[in-house]
This record gives C-alpha cells, sequence and structure tokens, in this order.
C-alpha cells in the first residue's frame, strides 16, 4: 500500500499554528515521524483559511524537505496555486488533484508531464461528486484518455474514486467498492488507485475500526495507495498485511517487524 501521511494539513489546529507563526519545527517534525512510520509520500495542504496560500505551501515544502526527500503531495484545488508551485518543488512530486473535466485535464495532465510529477485524478466533475458506480467509472475512463493523449506515463496517474464520510452518505463506500472492481480492468497496465480515507469516518465514533476494515475492503478491491494517518500504528499494520495477503510481499513470522523497519 502506497501509504501518503496525511499530517501535514492546515485542517488541523497544529499546522494551522505553525503557518500561522513560521514554526518550521512542528512541521519537520510531522514530517519525520510520518516517514518513520512507514509513509512513502507526506501529502501538503495549507487548509481553508490560508491567505497567501502559494506562499504558505512553499514554506511547509521548503520544511519538509530540510528532513525528507520522499515525494510530496501538493494538496490544492485551485489551478492558479497549482500551476505556481509545482515548478518550484523540488524531488519527486505529486499534483493532488484534477478533476475530470476535459478542460482541466487539459491543464493538469501537461503540467504533471512537463514537471515530471504525478497526477491524481478525482472521478467528479462540475457536476460534483457522482451518486452512481458507471459515472464514476465514466470520469475515470476520460482520465485516462487524457493521460494517454498528452503522453503522461500510466505508472504516474493515481485515480481517485472519491470516499465520502459513511454517516452523511452511506450508500457511497460500496459504490466505491463496485467503481475499483470496474476502474481497474479499463487499462492494462492499470493506473494507481487512491482514497483520502479518513474521510470515511469523519465525525464518526470508532474512526480507527471503521478505516482499518475499509482499508482491507477496497485493498481487496484493487486499491494500492492512501492518504491516511500513518501514524495510527493499527491501521499501518493493516496496510502491511494486505500487501502480504494480495501477494505484494512475501510471508515470513516477522512480516509485520519487517516492514516497519523498511
Ligand atoms: N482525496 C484526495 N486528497 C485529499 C482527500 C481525498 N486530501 C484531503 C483529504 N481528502 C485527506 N486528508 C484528510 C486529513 C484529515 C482528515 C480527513 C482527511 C480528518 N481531519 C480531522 C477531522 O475532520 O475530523 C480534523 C481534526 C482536527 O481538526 O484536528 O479527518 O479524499 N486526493
Amino acid at each position: 500500500m502506497y501509504v501518503i501521511g496525511e499530517l501535514i494539513n492546515g485542517m488541523f489546529s497544529n499546522v494551522k499554528k505553525a503557518i500561522q507563526e513560521k514554526d518550521g519545527q512542528i512541521i519537520q517534525e510531522l514530517a519525520k515521524a510520518q516517514e518513520q512510520a512507514g509513509a512513502w509520500a507526506l501529502d501538503v495542504n495549507v487548509g481553508p483559511a490560508s491567505r497567501d496560500a502559494v506562499g504558505a505551501m512553499l514554506w511547509l515544502v521548503e520544511n519538509i524537505r530540510k528532513v525528507s526527500d520522499i515525494p510530496v503531495a501538493i494538496d490544492n484545488a485551485k489551478w492558479d496555486i497549482m500551476q505556481e508551485v509545482i515548478p518550484q518543488v523540488p524531488g519527486e512530486k505529486i499534483i493532488n488533484s484534477s478533476k475530470a473535466d476535459e478542460d482541466l485535464l487539459d491543464k493538469y495532465v501537461p503540467l504533471a508531464a512537463v514537471n515530471n510529477a504525478s497526477l491524481i485524478g478525482l472521478t467528479l466533475d462540475q457536476a460534483g461528486v457522482p451518486n452512481d458506480v458507471d459515472k464514476r467509472v465514466e470520469l475515470a475512463a476520460a482520465i485516462l484518455t487524457k493521460c494517454a493523449e498528452h503522453g503522461l506515463d500510466v505508472g504516474k496517474l493515481f485515480i481517485d474514486p472519491i470516499i465520502l464520510p459513511i454517516n452523511v452518505a452511506p450508500q457511497q463506500a460500496d459504490n466505491v467498492l463496485c467503481s475499483l472492481e470496474q476502474m481497474k480492468m479499463l487499462h492494462d497496465p492499470a493506473p494507481h488507485f487512491l482514497l483520502g480515507l479518513s474521510n470515511l469516518s469523519q465525525n464518526c465514533a470508532n474512526r480507527s475500526l471503521i478505516n482499518r476494515v475499509y482499508l482491507a475492503m477496497a485493498r481487496g478491491s484493487g486499491l494500492d495507495a492512501a492518504i491516511m494517518d500513518p501514524l495510527d500504528s493499527e491501521l499501518m499494520d493493516v496496510a502491511i498485511t494486505t500487501d502480504l495477503l494480495c501477494g505484494a510481499t512475501i510471508y515470513c513470522d516477522s512480516f509485520l517487524e519487517a516492514a516497519r523497519s523498511k
């Protein structure tokens, strides 16, 4: 499971405060802790309230790069911000994200290709998050088509079928699993499939349990990447164990320890 650590997000009060007070130490510690816990990449989001989003994003990346060289996923919904930030990000980078509207893909896919970045494509368009499986699959196909058209390697593409909170949209969790089953057959080799796992359990009781069980279910349907909390060690153990059970790693009695100390 390609784990993208979610903790450097202005949605969290400690990160919001760090951005406001330019306290780089907190960001560096969050980067180190997540990498140490097994994250393969780090999501970076300035949060909703940031005034100078470009400056704040570059400041976060600068602090991460002082302690870590794993890929950073630049998480912002605005094209102007993404376009300005991406060329200035040192090291490996992921564009998080583009919607599946054709005119947007015609900008985002070339931005990824030119900057040697990976791209997360959301299966949603102007009309919002689809309520059904068919529309998600249709939008995934549109994303794949645009990547072929603009020469972005399918290995650099993550398709995100969008998971919503289970207490708000109870049917969507199953729709996403069905979508994954179908989307993985659209292209050979398949792109990566990713979810923002914690969305699922927002404002729910037993958050970690919900995240853990769904991660295993989604892995079974073809998910191979997740933006999630790598410091939730029980959740990380599920991620590691799904790798074993899907044949991505080989069993040994110490498979958890081996994976944790990668
Ligand atoms: N897809 C993609 N990118 C994404 C998402 C996605 N980026 C953002 C988000 N969704 C994934 N990251 C988070 C980070 C935190 C939480 C959920 C998703 C979260 N935060 C606490 C909450 O809301 O309860 C905040 C608690 C606090 O304020 O301290 O759950 O789907 N491509």
